[in-house]
Parts: C-alpha cells; sequence; structure tokens
C-alpha cells in the first residue's frame, strides 16, 4: 500500500503524540484541532501576545507542557495542521470538517485517531442556570487563557480533582474564592487511597492542593449535599445554599460558581464513526470499546487519551503514541518491538488510578433523583427534571433518545455534553430502573452548531 492517509483529531497531549510517532515513522498526518492553538485542554495555551511563564500557567506541570508544546511546534513542518477547524461529522471513511474561514471540507482517510478528550460532567443543581454559574473546567479556561476569573467571590461546588486544582489556581491567582464545596464524603476519599497510591505523585499533588487551600483559609466541605444557587434574572447569582454533611443548612455568598462532577469523554466522533459502546459501571458511562492496544471496534478507527476514558494527561500521552503504533502497526509499517507493551504497562497504572478518583469522587446519583421539579436539567432548552419526569411517566419514554425527542433533553446546542448524563439518571430514577437499562444520547451530526451557509457549501477537496 502507498502511504496511508491517518487523520488525527486532537491536538491535546495524546494527539500530539499520537501524531509524532506517525511523524517519526515518515507519514505527514493531517492534525484537525478546534483549538486556535495546541495543547489541548491541560496544556491549553493562551493567545499570542500574552506573556506569563509555562511555571506560572500550569505550575508542576511546567516542564510537559512545555515538552508537549515544543514537540508541537517543530513537528508542524512535517504535518497537515489544521487549527481552529472543527470536525463535525464522520462518515463514508471521511471526516467532514469546517474552518475559522467558513470553509467545508470533507478529508477521506485509511487511519482515523481520535484524540478528542473531554469535557465536565455536570450534575444540575435548581438555579444553576442563572447567569455567573459555569463549569469548572470553563472557569480554568478563563484563567488559563484569558487570565479573568468568572467573579469577584467564587464558590466551587462538586466533586472530582479539578474542584480543587481550580479554586487553588483562581487562590494562586489572587481571586477570592468563598468555599470550595465537595458533595463526596471524606470517607470516599480514604476508601479511595489503595488505588490512589498507584500514582504517589499525583495523591501527592492533591494532598498539596488541600493543603494549600486551608492555609489560603478558604471555608472547605466534604459530603454537601447542594440545595440551591440562589440569585435572579436581573443580577444572576447571589449564594450558594447547601446543607453540610452534619446536617446543618449554610448559605455562602457569592457572585459567580464553578461547578462540575469530575469529567465525561467526548465520544460524539467515536459514535459517528460507529463504534461500539459499552457500559461502565464504575463511571456509570457509556464509553467505546477499544482493545487494550488502542484499536475502536471499526477497523482503521484508534482511540487515544480521556476521549476514550478519563486517565488523565500522562495516560493520554502513552494512549496516543499506543493508538499511532498500533495503526502502523496494522498498516504493515515497522515498530519497535515491546514498546506497545511498556505503553500498556504504563497505561494499567493511570487506570487504577483514576478507578481510585472514580471512587473518591463520586457522581452523585442521589442528587438526581432528589432535584426539585423546577431546577432545569438541560440549560439549553429550558428542559426541567419536572418537564423530564412528565414525559417518563406520561409517555412512558424510559429511553434515553426517546425521551429527548418527546421532550427536547440535549437537543440544544449542547447536544447533550452537559446535560445527557444527569438526564439519564433522572429518567433512572423515575422509572425505577437501572442507569444502564436508560442508554445514551446518540451523537448526531453537526456534533456542534454550524453556520446554515457553510453546511450548503459544495464539497471541497482537501486542501
Ligand atoms: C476544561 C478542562 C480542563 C482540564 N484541566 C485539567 C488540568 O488542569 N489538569 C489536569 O490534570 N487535567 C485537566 N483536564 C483533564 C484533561 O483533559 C487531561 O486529562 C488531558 O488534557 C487529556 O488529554 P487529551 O489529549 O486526551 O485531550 P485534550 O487535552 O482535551 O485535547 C483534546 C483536543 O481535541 C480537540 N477536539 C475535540 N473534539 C474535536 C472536534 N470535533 N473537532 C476538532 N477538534 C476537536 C479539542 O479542541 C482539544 O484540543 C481538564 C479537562 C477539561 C475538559
Amino acid at each position: 500500500m502507498a502511504q496511508p492517509s491517518i487523520v488525527v483529531v486532537g491536538a491535546g497531549p495524546a494527539g500530539v503524540r499520537a501524531a509524532q510517532t506517525l511523524v517519526a515513522a515518515g507519514i505527514r498526518p493531517v492534525v484537525i484541532d478546534e483549538g486556535r492553538r495546541a495543547g489541548g485542554q491541560i496544556y491549553r495555551r493562551q493567545p499570542e501576545g500574552f506573556t506569563r511563564s509555562h511555571e506560572a500557567l500550569y505550575g508542576t506541570e511546567a516542564k510537559r507542557a512545555r515538552d508537549i508544546h515544543q514537540t508541537f511546534d517543530a513537528m508542524i513542518p512535517h504535518i497537515d495542521y489544521r487549527p481552529e477547524t472543527l470536525v463535525w461529522h464522520i462518515s463514508g471513511g471521511q471526516v467532514w470538517t469546517v474552518g475559522a474561514d467558513g470553509a467545508h471540507r470533507s478529508i477521506p482517510y485509511d487511519g482515523l485517531i481520535l484524540c478528542t478528550g473531554a469535557t465536565d460532567r455536570v450534575m444540575p443543581v435548581k438555579g444553576w442556570n442563572h447567569a455567573g454559574t459555569y463549569s469548572l473546567g470553563a472557569a480554568q479556561i478563563a484563567l488559563k487563557a484569558q487570565a479573568c476569573a468568572i467573579g469577584s467571590k467564587v464558590v466551587f461546588l462538586g466533586s472530582g480533582p479539578l474542584l480543587y486544582l481550580v479554586a487553588q489556581q483562581y487562590v494562586k491567582a489572587g481571586a477570592n474564592v468563598a468555599a470550595v464545596l465537595n458533595t463526596a464524603p471524606a470517607s470516599a476519599r480514604i476508601a479511595a487511597l489503595p488505588r490512589l497510591a498507584a500514582q504517589p505523585g499525583a495523591l501527592w499533588n492533591g494532598v498539596m492542593l488541600t493543603i494549600a487551600l486551608k492555609r489560603a483559609g478558604v471555608a472547605m466541605h466534604h459530603g454537601v449535599t447542594p440545595i440551591e444557587i440562589e440569585g435572579d434574572a436581573q443580577n444572576g447569582v447571589s449564594a450558594v445554599a447547601v446543607r453540610l454533611a452534619n446536617g446543618r443548612e449554610m448559605r455562602f455568598d457569592c457572585d459567580a460558581v464553578g461547578m462540575g462532577h469530575h469529567l465525561r469523554p467526548e465520544t460524539q466522533l467515536a459514535d459517528l464513526a460507529r463504534c461500539e459502546f459499552a457500559f461502565d459501571p464504575a463511571v456509570r458511562q457509556w464509553l467505546p470499546v477499544r482493545d487494550a492496544d488502542g484499536r475502536a471496534s471499526v477497523p482503521g478507527v484508534y482511540l487515544g487519551g480521556d476521549g476514550a476514558r478519563i486517565l488523565g494527561a500522562r495516560s493520554a500521552e502513552a494512549s496516543g503514541t499506543l493508538a499511532a503504533l498500533t495503526a502502523l502497526g496494522d498498516f504493515g509499517l515497522p515498530i519497535v518491538a515491546g514498546e506497545r507493551q511498556k505503553l500498556r504497562r504504563a497505561i494499567a497504572g493511570y487506570d487504577r488510578f483514576a478507578k481510585g478518583l472514580a471512587q473518591a469522587f463520586p457522581w452523585p446519583v442521589a442528587q438526581a433523583a432528589a432535584l426539585p421539579g423546577d431546577a432545569i436539567v438541560c440549560r439549553c432548552e429550558s428542559i426541567s427534571a419536572g418537564d423530564l419526569r412528565a414525559v417518563v411517566n406520561e409517555t412512558g419514554a424510559r429511553e434515553a433518545n426517546r425521551a429527548k425527542a418527546l421532550s427536547r433533553v440535549g437537543m440544544g446546542r449542547c447536544q447533550g455534553r452537559y446535560c445527557g448524563l444527569a438526564a439519564a439518571e433522572v429518567i433512572a430514577a423515575e422509572a425505577g430502573m437501572p442507569i444502564e437499562t436508560v442508554g445514551r444520547l446518540r451523537g448526531a451530526a453537526p456534533v456542534k452548531p454550524v453556520a446554515f451557509c457553510t453546511a450548503n457549501e459544495p464539497e471541497a477537496p482537501a486542501a
């Protein structure tokens, strides 16, 4: 076969390492990323002209960030790099893209390596639709990319490692953090310690974050039950009301909330590529199936990084490399013997740690069942928990896509990225069914909105 044409989607740690592996083997891959600059989420770069150092921006991860950025920059002459380009569909052996210039292209591939990363996993709270409520990731992006805080007095609410990381980044940047409110009980973190010990460095970083927040005098509570994010349409968020683990109710005044419960893989492109999915009870999510070497269930499609399973940035580098090596091997190109085995072993360690994180920061399932009827679940379409429950009870819709069709939950701009998992929990609780029987919202093209004029343009050949 002539040199295979390989497309890598995503230029985060997984995509960068996948592309680097291909380039080292003499392939010139197409690398597509929606972002203006490569780096992905954790190593998100500031726009040109901003001058904060890697150390100021990435703290303990500065060295790795610099390495990823320099590796990518050095690789640009050897790849077909398409920044600010959204892959909005995959079909017929082609990825369909729209670029910042509005141009629409379809790119055929022999091999496709999906390194699409993650988004926040969010459990709704009554009042989270008030202006000033951001996901944790968005709160971090504001700080990392633009040096802006989301408010002048911020409460962080939810669970997961990002809760503490972003709060500490805000403190370090001089922002006023009113409280860190963790829905996970302290006992969960203690029970998870044996698994978390699989990555002692990461565990230590987590401990240091908590110590830094304590030293900064930030109020921190575990095992909280959110009651409401208070506010009004005129002024936005004004406070967060919660029940503490000891049963006492408390209000924390604030003008912004950063909220999230760890992450979910960004799987819509894998879905459009017709990859098989399997339910993972540890995280209560449907994830694309991949074998130990990164192959998806569809020949020629490979999965790397958090887009397949949330295992963190270091694992993303390893699994991106592994996916590319596997693709090379499948195309009959030579690869170093033993390399894949080393990567598989490393990924197994990250996997154990990730299971520890899932145990330490459980998704607050009971919160979905207890959501008041007027609490919004789908912010894009303003669908409340009551609307969704009515559809379940009045129409018998107990499958996620059916409930979507009848209620419009997950039908807006985010295509269910932010509400899909919570909506499934609301349906499962109302119908008294196990969550896996509700299924998952199917990915649909376009995965993100594209302009009508763009979609209507005739197909143009790849540049
Ligand atoms: C908002 C956010 C902040 C995070 N911050 C941290 C942190 O500070 N520390 C930490 O340890 N972990 C953080 N994480 C976890 C983080 O995702 C890492 O585990 C790591 O970045 C994963 O690497 P990756 O290459 O798999 O994905 P990412 O780094 O997420 O890269 C995926 C890339 O794919 C691109 N992409 C996705 N879909 C498409 C599409 N349809 N078309 C074109 N391009 C697409 C995205 O633009 C992105 O650049 C964060 C996650 C999120 C969602």
